[in-house]
């Protein structure tokens, strides 16, 4: 079918990029949560969005489960924190624990009771055609990642805080959220306002000298 393109005028289009930069500028991951609540209207136009993604073959293999249920969250909490007690007392090895000290993290994480959202997201591994027989995925860690860049995007442009939190292993989350063998938890994302007076680590991110090289 022909594309419908909806363009910029080119005088719009350098303004714009900026824009979004500066906005963009703005996010920092979050790991104090106000107990506020989030409406669920503002969840899903942020999961609608992570579904825009592009995806290998359009298999769109995500799962967003997103929970703002308290016991759920407790469940979650416990099973995380188990498994990050065991990380941060040695599992990870001295030289990840080094490279993540300047971030202040440790084992306790309040945070996943307090936000009023948790979506934990999930990579389907492979399919089912109708018959119930096995379709393989492509690009599937790719086209997660891509989603899941696109949900941080959209919940920050609305302004809510997140935090991109990787409790390894996240097995446990298959059966709390109830989903099945195919699919891997990959991120637990935390979703809220920071709570107040909430402090972040003095970090900066490498400027664009760094990061490209133009040929
Ligand atoms: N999952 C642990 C450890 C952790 C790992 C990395 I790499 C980070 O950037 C931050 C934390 C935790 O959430 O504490």
């Amino acid at each position: 079918m022909p594309l419908v393109f909806e363009g910029v005028p080119e005088a719009e289009m350098l303004p714009r990029a900026e824009a979004f930069l500066a906005r963009m500028r703005k996010r920092r991951t979050v790991r104090d949560y106000a107990d506020r609540p989030v409406p669920r209207e503002l969840i899903e136009a942020a999961v609608r969005v992570a579904g825009t993604a592009p995806s290998g073959a359009n298999q769109q293999p995500w799962t967003f489960v997103c929970i703002s249920d308290p016991e759920r969250k407790k469940l979650i909490r416990e099973g995380a924190e188990e498994e990050e007690r065991a990380f941060y007392a040695g599992r990870a090895g001295e030289e990840w624990l080094d490279a993540l000290a300047h971030l202040g993290t440790d084992d306790k994480k309040p945070f996943l009771e307090t936000a009023p959202w948790l979506i934990a997201i999930f990579a389907q591994r492979w399919g089912f055609d109708a018959q119930g027989n096995k379709v393989k995925h492509y690009y599937v860690p790719e086209s997660v990642g891509i989603a899941t860049g696109f949900l941080i995007a959209a919940l920050h442009d609305a302004g809510l805080a997140t935090l991109t939190h990787t409790p390894a292993p996240m097995n446990f989350l298959n059966q709390i959220c109830g989903r099945p063998d195919n699919e891997k938890a990959l991120i637990l994302l935390v979703v809220g306002y920071p709570k107040e007076d909430c402090l972040v680590p003095a970090i900066g991110k490498k400027p664009l000298e760094e990061i490209a090289t133009f040929l």
